[in-house]
């Protein structure tokens, strides 16, 4: 086992692995096998699976899978870190124990280089879509948490696909830009984590912002979703590049 402590810091987000999706779960599997094993850390930012209904679904096949390819790269000294996303935030720590990953709860704040960036999955920055901070706050509850958990599994997968439908008709309805960021929590997130650079996911609107934070200029990197290629963000020697394996 070894640790790559010269190589650079890869961060992903918003892959939505299924074993629908065939392309993408091979990107994901190229990328570990790839890019991954260079890197010095692999942070993921949420939304790694379509969703996870807790983790006693890791003895699904697909989920195995994963977890085997998870454990792989691991296992060869890259360490992963997950930050939760919308879809995924009931991974907890048997996944983890499963897979090697570590789980990191947002904002979590690193250095790259000497600089301080903060990582988020990014919904929480969605303050204007009311409907889903108020959903956030009740399925983010440990005590709903635990209630939900305790029922049976397939109980657990009828109620998210309800969820889900119920999501995806919603979004039909919402304008475009009450599920983008809002500019005063991103300028609220960048003044509690004392910082000038942000990496997020979730809005699958691949970007680099920059904002004003009390008169000082802020970067903020919006990942790019996965769709049968792999998408992803390096740092290295001080620079942010925009990378994607094609497969
Ligand atoms: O994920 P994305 O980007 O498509 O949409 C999100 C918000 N939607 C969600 C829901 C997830 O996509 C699907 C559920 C994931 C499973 C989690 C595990 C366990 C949870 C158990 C739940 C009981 O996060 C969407 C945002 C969008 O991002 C952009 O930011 O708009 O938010 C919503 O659509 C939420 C609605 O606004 C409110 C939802 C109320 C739910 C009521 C359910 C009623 C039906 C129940 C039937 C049994
Ligand atoms: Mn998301």
């Amino acid at each position: 086992m070894s640790t790559q402590v010269d190589g650079p810091v890869l961060f992903i987000a918003d892959l939505h692995l299924c074993a629908a999706e065939v392309a993408t779960t091979r990107a994901f599997e190229a990328f570990l096998a790839g890019p991954a094993r260079q890197a010095r850390t692999l942070y993921i930012l949420g939304d790694l699976f379509e969703y996870w209904a807790g983790d006693d679904d890791l003895a699904a096949p697909y989920h195995r899978h994963i977890a085997k390819h998870l454990t792989d790269l691991t296992i060869t000294g890259t360490p992963v870190v997950f930050l939760a996303g919308n879809r995924d935030f009931l991974i907890g720590a048997e996944f983890c124990a499963a897979t090697g990953i570590t789980l990191a709860i947002e904002p979590v704040t690193i250095s790259l280089g000497g600089r301080d960036a903060v990582l988020l999955h990014g919904d929480i920055l969605c303050t204007d879509d009311h409907a889903y901070q108020a959903f956030r706050q009740q399925v983010r509850n440990p005590v709903w948490q635990a209630a939900f958990l305790a029922r049976p599994l397939d109980e657990r997968r009828a109620i998210i696909e309800g969820v889900r439908a119920h999501s995806e008709a919603g979004k039909q309805q919402k304008a475009a830009n009450i599920m983008d960021v809002n500019e005063a929590a991103v300028i609220s997130a960048f003044q509690a984590a004392r910082c000038d650079l942000m990496i997020h996911g979730h809005t699958h609107r691949p970007a680099t912002h920059i904002h004003h934070a009390d008169g000082r200029p802020c970067e903020r990197w919006v990942l790019s979703d996965w769709h049968g290629t792999a998408p992803y963000l390096a740092w290295s020697d001080g620079t942010l590049t925009r990378k994607e394996l094609l497969v």
